[in-house]
This record gives C-alpha cells, sequence and structure tokens, in this order.
C-alpha cells in the first residue's frame, strides 16, 4: 500500500508534504521517494498554516501528515482559517493498527472520522487496508472538487499490508470539474448587468486564487463602477489604488449595506454573502439595492442571507460580461481606457506617532518604498488594517494574505508556506506581538530550510484589535489584554533565524534594503492604533 500511495501521491504532483511525525505515521513515511520533500514543522498549526500558504499560491492539494488524534486537534485553529480560504488540503493522520481502536490503545484515534468533521469537507477511515489508495484519491479529490480540506485516518499498519489487483486502477484516475452557465443563465446575468444604472462590483478572495486579478480589473474597467474587496478579506482581488477601487467592505451588516446606497445592483464574484465580523445590525441591503452571487461555492451560495445566486466559475462569468459589454455598452457610463496608470490613487504621507514609538503608516511606507512592487505579504497585524490599507500599493495578483477566518497563527507559517511555494518572489510577514506567538515555531523551519523570508514583528505590547473592540462592545475593564516584555529578536535567535531590533523608520528602511539569503526578523516598537 505504502508505495502505492506514494505513487499517487507523486503522479498527482503532492510531493512536498508538511508534517510533525509520531509513531503511527512512520510506516508511512518510511521508503518515501527522493522526489519527495518532507517540510518539518514543530508545532501542527505552524504545519497546517505552512501547507496552507503553499497551497494557496501552488493551487494544487497539498498532503498535511499529523499525529493521530492529538495533533490533528492541534492543527483545529489554523485549518478553520484553511477552510475559509478554500484551501484543497488532505490531511492524513496515522491510526493505531486497527485491532487496538477498540481498547483505545495508547494513541489510538477513537472517532477519527468525527473529529474534523465539522470542518472537513470529507474525513474517512478505510474499512479495510486494501482501501487506502482509493480512499486518498477520493481524499485528494475531494479536498479539489470542494476546495475544502479533507482528512484521512490510516491505521498504520496498513500501508505494509500488499496491495490487490484493483488497487492500482487509482494511479490513473483524473477528476475534473467545469462550471459554465447555460446559454439562458448567460442572457440574464448579461441582461442584468447592462441594464444596471449604477452597478456596483464586490470581489472575494476566489478572484485572486483563481488567478482572476488581471480578469477582474477588465471587468471592472468596462463596467465604470466602483470595486469593493469583500469584508473579512483573506486575498487581494483587486489593485488597491486602482481608480476604481474603494477598498475593503467594512465587516459589519450596516456599513455594508450604507457601502451600497445609491446602486441598483451588487454583483459579488468568488466571495460569500457576505463574511461580517462587528455585530452592527440593520438591513442588508439598502431600499432599491438588489444583489447578485456568483461563486463556484455551493454552500456559500446556499447560506446567503440575501440576493439571488449562481453556482459557476468566476471566471467564465467575468469572460462572458467583459465581452458582452463590449459589444453592448448599455447604460451610458464612463468606462475607464485599460492601463491608465498615471490616474491610480496617490498614497498619503504616513502619519506619525508621538514620542519614540513607530506609527505603524511609517511601517508600511518603508514596505511599499524599499521592498520590490512584487512582493507577497503575509499579513497578520490585527489593529493595523486601516493603517495599512492607507499606505499599500498592491498591483500585483498575489500580493495579499491574511488568516481567512481571522484565527491567528497562520502569518509566521502562511509566509514560510508561501516562501518555498513561490520563490521567485520575495515575502514579507508582517507580523503582531500578539499574533506572532501562536505560529512562532514556524520560525524553526524556516531557518532549517533557509527560506528567504522577511518578518515584521510591529510590537505595540497589546492585543491591539481587542482594546478596539472592547471600546465598541462597551466592555473597557477586561483583563488579559496586554502582552508586554517580549522580546522577539531572542526569540527568533534562539530558532535560528537572525533579528534586530530597529529603532525606527529610517532604521527600518536600511535594514530592509540590505540582502537576504534566509529568513531574518525586524522588530520594531509601533504605536496603538485602531483597525478601522
Ligand atoms: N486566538 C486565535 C487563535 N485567534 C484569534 N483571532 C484570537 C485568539 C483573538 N484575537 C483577535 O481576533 S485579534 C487579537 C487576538 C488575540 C490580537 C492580536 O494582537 P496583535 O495585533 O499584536 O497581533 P494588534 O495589531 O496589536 O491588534
Ligand atoms: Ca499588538
Amino acid at each position: 500500500m505504502r508505495q502505492l500511495a506514494h505513487r499517487f501521491l507523486e503522479r498527482q504532483g503532492m510531493t512536498t508534504v508538511f508534517g510533525n511525525p509520531g509513531s503511527n505515521e512512520l510506516p508511512f513515511l518510511a521508503q518515501l521517494p527522493s522526489s519527495f520533500r518532507y517540510v518539518l514543522g514543530l508545532h501542527e498549526g505552524a504545519v497546517l498554516g505552512m501547507a496552507d500558504g503553499f497551497a494557496q499560491v501552488t493551487g494544487r492539494p497539498v498532503l498535511v501528515n499529523l499525529h493521530a488524534a492529538s495533533g490533528s486537534g492541534n492543527a483545529m485553529g489554523a485549518l478553520t482559517n484553511a477552510v475559509a480560504a478554500r484551501t484543497p488540503l488532505v490531511v492524513v493522520a496515522g491510526q493505531q493498527v486497527r485491532s487496538a481502536i477498540g481498547v483505545e490503545a495508547n494513541l489510538a484515534n477513537v472517532d477519527a472520522t468525527s473529529l474534523m468533521k465539522p470542518l472537513v469537507g470529507w474525513a474517512g477511515e478505510p474499512a479495510t487496508a486494501t482501501d487506502v489508495p482509493r480512499a486518498l484519491a477520493q481524499a485528494t479529490f475531494e479536498a479539489e472538487l470542494q476546495r475544502r480540506p479533507t482528512y484521512l485516518s490510516v491505521p498504520y499498519d496498513d500501508w505494509d499490508a500488499p496491495a490487490d489487483e484493483n488497487a492500482a486502477a487509482v494511479l490513473d484516475r483524473r477528476v475534473a470539474r467545469a462550471a459554465m452557465p447555460s446559454g439562458e443563465q448567460a442572457e440574464w446575468l448579461v441582461e442584468r448587468v447592462r441594464t444596471a444604472t449604477s452597478p456596483v462590483l464586490v470581489l472575494g478572495g476566489d478572484i485572486d486564487t483563481a488567478g482572476l486579478f488581471g480578469a477582474a480589473v477588465g471587468l471592472a474597467e468596462r463596467l465604470g463602477g466602483p470595486v469593493w474587496a469583500a469584508p473579512s478579506q483573506f486575498r487581494l482581488p483587486f489593485p488597491n489604488r486602482h481608480p476604481l477601487f474603494r477598498g475593503v467592505l467594512p465587516a459589519g451588516i450596516r456599513p455594508v449595506s450604507e457601502a451600497f446606497e445609491g446602486h441598483d445592483l451588487v454583483l459579488v464574484l468568488g466571495a460569500p454573502v457576505f463574511r461580517y465580523h462587528e455585530h452592527l445590525p440593520g438591513s442588508y441591503l439598502p431600499a432599491g439595492t438588489t444583489l447578485l452571487q456568483v461563486t463556484e461555492d455551493a454552500a456559500a451560495a446556499a447560506r446567503a442571507p440575501m440576493g439571488e445566486a449562481l453556482v459557476a466559475d468566476p471566471g467564465a462569468v467575468i469572460a462572458l460580461l467583459t465581452e458582452a459589454l463590449a459589444e453592448q455598452p448599455g447604460q451610458p457610463r464612463q468606462p475607464r481606457q485599460p492601463g491608465q496608470a498615471g490616474s491610480y490613487q496617490p498614497v498619503p504621507e504616513p502619519a506619525t506617532a508621538p514620542e519614540a514609538a513607530t506609527h505603524p503608516e511609517q511601517v508600511f511606507a518603508a514596505l511599499r518604498d524599499v521592498m520590490p512592487a512584487e512582493t507577497s505579504y503575509v499579513v497578520e497585524s490585527t489593529s493595523t488594517n486601516a493603517a495599512w490599507w492607507r499606505q499599500m500599493d498592491l498591483r500585483h495578483p498575489g500580493s495579499y494574505f491574511f488568516p481567512a477566518a481571522g484565527g491567528l497563527g497562520f502569518g509566521i507559517p502562511a509566509a514560510v508556506g508561501i516562501a518555498l511555494g513561490r520563490p521567485d518572489r520575495p515575502v514579507v510577514g508582517v507580523i503582531g506581538d500578539g499574533s506572532a506567538n501562536y505560529g512562532i515555531t514556524a520560525l524553526w523551519t524556516a531557518a532549517q530550510l533557509r527560506i528567504p523570508v522577511t518578518f515584521v514583528l510591529l510590537r505595540n505590547g497589546t492585543y491591539g484589535a481587542l482594546r478596539w473592540f472592547a471600546g465598541l462592545l462597551g466592555t473597557p475593564d477586561v483583563p488579559g489584554l496586554d502582552v508586554p516584555g517580549i522580546d522577539f529578536t531572542r526569540i527568533a535567535e534562539g530558532y535560528g533565524v537572525p533579528a534586530r531590533h530597529v529603532a525606527g523608520a529610517e532604521e527600518l528602511r536600511a535594514a530592509l534594503a540590505e540582502p537576504v539569503d534566509g529568513p531574518r526578523l525586524l522588530q520594531i516598537d509601533t504605536a496603538l492604533t485602531t483597525p478601522s
């Protein structure tokens, strides 16, 4: 079984395996062919975060190998991000030998298929050893088709069992999906958009994931209307200083509705409707506004509280609409000419902070000025969101990643995974002093593999976003919001990552400009700001 599984994974291009092993996993990892690369993470949250980042940039299902129930449990927080980002991860966990599960021998995963069920799109444990290769294929294809992590528990004695005559058939399996709208649906869609007097486009992270960043610009310029990124954004689907871009929608019902005021059609592409965060009640849409959602994610279409939905490939719909609008411009709008770089929105002077601390805007201005334009940023600094978007000028696909479900511990691991999956682009992790602690062990992997990734550690001594939330919720007296006294340069050095404390924006600029051939961490003390 072992050899067949390895060959299947090779054929699927799943030879980079992220893991943290235990006794149950050793038989699967034995005799791994030299085409494989095993990336060791020191904690399962970091393992999963690295795999999430790697899969988001390579676009293929990625194998994650975890230790039974305890290792799987450790990965569950990180798994929430992979679920929301719709990352196709195949989590394979080692199980005790079958005869030892019932008696609950040490390290038996007692109810393995239920363990991850609320999060994964599919979970299984093969009923017999001969079913292992097929079940591995099922877990892979379910992950790919649903774009959701899957979970497979394999009793470890199965790997040494001989394959039967049918088992090899799985090597030739291929599964694909096409989701073109029908002729009638296409006509209806074009008509809705063409007859709208003031349409607004809302783009989700799926647009960047699917490589539709440029295509979305083409459609927006034909449409001539404003473009928003969907709330709680985990990837940037549109150049953020493009003249038509209005920003990331605020994550509350009322402010979203206010943003749509005066528009008769909201066209949502590649996003759930919507991932709100702050509970700011109101009506979902202004009077007279209708909403149309196009997504491949059938579950997202089903659970949306308003609007009409078409479950289809947003890429096909963008192509269809862009073409139709060229032929029949419809209502007189002012379509913009593509490539008007000069009309991009200017960046304001960064705000400054009183006293010794640096304003986060100065940090981001330094990144914008010093780092190459095609840098990929993984951001996990929660109170600096508004400052970030005020200063950054991101014009390339795959420029921005944020924990998709808000689960901290994604930032450092995902930056490592992204740098590993896309070695041709610089990668910077922008990490808060609260967030850093949840995924810190990935620094070790970055050091061991000499991955050239820069971490900028913003140290304001507190869970800034939670301070802001405490104000919003009227709970100013809550305990547990400060994190003073952590020196991340010493933690990083301990894991083998060269690190430095920089005294201000100028020192940061100089440090960023230095050449790197491995990971590094730059810590800077920053002033407290609010997320919006
Ligand atoms: N634990 C996990 C795994 N995910 C979470 N989102 C939280 C706790 C709660 N949380 C937030 O939602 S924001 C935040 C916490 C603890 C503060 C993060 O602090 P930071 O960033 O230093 O990284 P800011 O800029 O100071 O807010
Ligand atoms: Ca902080």
